[in-house]
């Protein structure tokens, strides 16, 4: 070999060196190249999940159906595997009605010390007082996004970690009572405070275990409507910044970046409020901004056409497999 010749050859192998060294940094910063670690979300399970609990009618604390419902609710998340608690407890609502109401506390991996918290409200709004007709206003309404499609997310995640635990415990929970907020209808409350969120105010003040804790929660509140948009809400940046970049860093390597987008929200009254409060365990809030309503909220909120007919099996999968694989990334 000459001089010139080893000097070809040494150029081109570290030609080749360079090439293929820039595509394998390439490949594993795209999100194709991404090699998730959770199981997949069934996003026809979670449907149907969503579908069941609407079958019942209004989920209202004090009546038939929401009795039903929870009685599903409980009897499904123990044949998926998990340590099953009820919490009942009367709550007093904004008119002095005096709810008979049910938090469903479904816990995996209860040896395990590091604990994560997910939760929704299965509770239906009496009220359908965002209705374009006033006639409508006083109605009750199916809320299948606004209720059943967070439950029906956990409920698939539950029924995925039976086949195969994540390596934190979770605790899912339920919490009734969170719709009955005063109406835009009604003139004063006769109770103090925050009349939304009843059944996870008591809770953060009662724990289903004395001093619950977990590492973080994450909140699922209308996340099954088509098109939905997830902004990083006020509340959930105020005390679980890094949570909220866990989950949106998540969803994009995971290709939902058309769900979640990188972008602030304002604060919403919802459960994780009491949660990070009360109890203290940094939670955030993944729920459905609509920059384009005066409201905020998806265009059938608290009104008559918050039916199945709304609901997406592609936002479905995209928050399920979101929170999966956080919590499956989890050590
Ligand atoms: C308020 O309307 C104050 N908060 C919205 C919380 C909510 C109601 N989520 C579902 N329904
Ligand atoms: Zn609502």
């Amino acid at each position: 070999m000459t001089i010139k010749n080893i000097y070809i050859t040494t150029c081109m192998a570290l030609l080749f060196i360079a090439c293929s060294c820039g595509k394998t940094t390439q490949n594993t910063t795209t999100a194709e190249s991404y090699q998730k670690v959770s199981p997949d979300f069934n996003a026809d399970s979670a449907y149907a999940y969503v579908d069941k609990q609407v079958s019942f009618g209004y989920r209202i604390p004090n009546t038939a159906e929401h009795v039903a419902c929870g009685d599903y609710l409980v009897a499904e998340m123990k044949r998926f595997g998990a340590e099953v608690q009820e919490q009942k407890m009367v709550l007093t609502a904004y008119n002095g009605t005096k709810l008979n109401a049910r938090n469903i506390i479904a816990s995996y991996g209860l040896d395990k010390k590091n604990r994560v918290l997910l939760f929704a409200h299965w509770d239906t709004r009496p009220y359908s007082d965002q209705d374009a007709d006033p006639a409508n206003h006083k109605k009750p309404l199916l809320g299948a996004n606004d209720g059943a499609s967070g439950v029906g997310v956990l409920m698939e995640i539950g029924r995925i970690m039976q086949t195969k635990a994540p390596e934190v415990g979770v605790d899912i929970i339920f919490f009734d009572a969170e719709d009955y907020g005063i109406p835009d209808f009604a003139e004063k409350s006769l109770i103090e405070g925050n009349t939304w969120c009843l059944g996870s105010q008591y809770w953060s003040e009662k724990p289903h275990v004395p001093n619950y804790k977990a590492r973080f929660g994450i909140l699922l509140d209308m996340v099954g409507a088509e098109g939905a948009t997830f902004y990083k809400e006020e509340i959930s940046r105020a005390y679980a910044a890094n949570v909220v970049e866990k989950v949106w860093r998540t969803a994009g390597q995971l290709s939902y970046g058309k769900f979640f987008i990188g972008k602030d929200g304002g604060g919403v009254t919802d459960d994780h409020v009491p949660v990070n409060q009360i109890r203290k365990i940094p939670s955030i809030d993944i729920i459905d901004y609509r920059q384009e309503m005066d409201h905020g909220f998806f265009h059938s909120w608290h009104t008559q056409k918050d039916d199945m007919r709304n609901i997406s099996k592609e936002t479905l999968k995209a928050v399920g497999q979101t929170v999966l694989e956080v919590v499956y990334k989890e050590k």
